[in-house]
């Protein structure tokens, strides 16, 4: 990027319209056009175009913003969550109440399909991506290509225009959790002087420091994010229950604290949230990061997804977890992740009631985000 260049004409060239974020040239683009046209409710694509500019114009004055990032370039056993963010926003166009469509939406960012981090690319494959993205638009020079740095990049334009925007964004698979929380992490606490405590719904721990090799994937997210915390007990962990290790050895090894499936359902949100905000304030946390893996819900609720395990949290603790906290600590930022419409597995009533869950889940984020207090003030 050019020294100088605006952060809108940054999110310009790294976002798309809402919905449009996966590339398609054949397969696909129809539907991709119609959700288009409805989103925004145009005729033409140079109506999304503009419409979808014109929303992008408004970030300034926007309270809580939606992101999408469709990729699961960084997933494990199965693939599918690349089509949430189209199909999230698909299946709320018929229930114009939804708290998403309070949001400012600035769409998706940029998928190149085979790509995840640009760390992982040498010179050559990023400049020839860069040239297929962009072509010789000089105010391109030195973007990122790949999903993890379009999104920890659009982050950052969007903080630079509306420094008190909350970003809510919809993955993807869970390795889009770690750009998500960076970028929070270096706008809220580096430069703000806001501690973040990370709330973090899984059946999984994320805890690797690397897999096979790769630093940031699904499996690797919350080590790193855990990292740049310092380790110091502010992330927590619920609704675990496939590890190859004990709950003692992560908190043992890295402080965080692990609060298994059984556990949470046992004990009942109000609980849960009394332990958890009671270590927030010991540890000196002033504001709230949710990262919500839907494989932390039971597969009753959520059985379209990568990676689905049985004996999880249901909907009703996750909800009301997420915002008892987001009452004592305002919500500054969130990922929704995992969901994987595609993976509906042959399960009666799939996709829809992960897509029902995950429609509850994001209503939660963007309502908490949408009402808080102005954090550090
Ligand atoms: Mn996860």
């Amino acid at each position: 990027m050019k020294p100088g260049a605006r952060p809108l004409d940054v999110l310009q060239r790294i976002l798309r319209p809402a919905g449009g974020g996966v590339y398609v040239v054949s397969t696909g683009l129809a539907e991709q056009r119609a959700l288009q046209r409805q989103v925004y409710g145009a005729e033409t694509d140079a109506d999304v175009h503009a419409r979808w500019q014109a929303a992008l114009a408004t970030l300034p004055e926007a309270s809580v913003v939606t992101l999408g990032v469709p990729s699961d370039v960084g997933a494990g056993f199965t693939r599918g969550a690349n089509r949430a963010p189209a199909a999230l926003r698909a299946w709320l166009l018929g229930r114009p109440r939804h708290p998403l469509w309070t949001t400012v939406d600035a769409g998706d960012v940029r998928v190149v399909p085979q790509l995840l981090s640009d760390e992982m690319l040498g010179d050559a494959q990023i400049a020839a991506t860069r040239a297929a993205l962009y072509g010789d638009d000089p105010l391109a020079a030195g973007l990122p290509v790949s999903p993890l740095d379009l999104c920890a990049r659009a982050l950052a334009c969007i903080f630079a225009v509306a420094p008190d925007v909350v970003p809510i964004v919809i993955g993807g698979d869970h390795s889009v959790g770690w750009p998500a929380f960076l970028a929070a992490h270096r706008h809220w606490e580096q430069a703000r002087g806001l501690r973040l405590g990370l709330l973090h719904f899984d059946a999984h721990t994320d805890l690797l420091e690397s897999r096979l090799g790769i630093k940031y994937c699904f499996a690797t997210w919350a080590w790193h994010a855990n990292e740049l915390l310092g380790r110091d007990g502010r992330l927590v962990q619920v609704g675990v229950r496939a590890s190859a290790r004990p709950q003692a050895h992560w908190e043992d090894t890295l402080g965080v604290r692990q609060i298994r499936a059984a556990e949470a359902n046992r004990r009942g949100a109000e609980a849960l949230a009394d332990e958890i905000a009671e270590r927030f304030t010991r540890l000196g946390v002033d504001a709230l990061y949710v990262s919500n893996d839907i494989d932390g819900t039971d597969v009753a609720y959520a059985g379209a997804t990568g990676t689905p395990e049985p004996d999880g949290l249901t909907p009703d603790l996750v909800s009301s977890l997420t915002r008892l906290l987001a009452q004592r600590f305002p919500l500054v930022g969130g990922d929704l992740v995992e969901v994987a419409p595609p993976l509906a597995h042959g399960a009666p009533g799939e996709p829809g009631r992960t897509l029902d869950t995950a429609a509850r889940y994001l209503g939660d984020l963007v309502q908490c985000a949408g009402t808080r207090s102005a954090p550090g003030t």
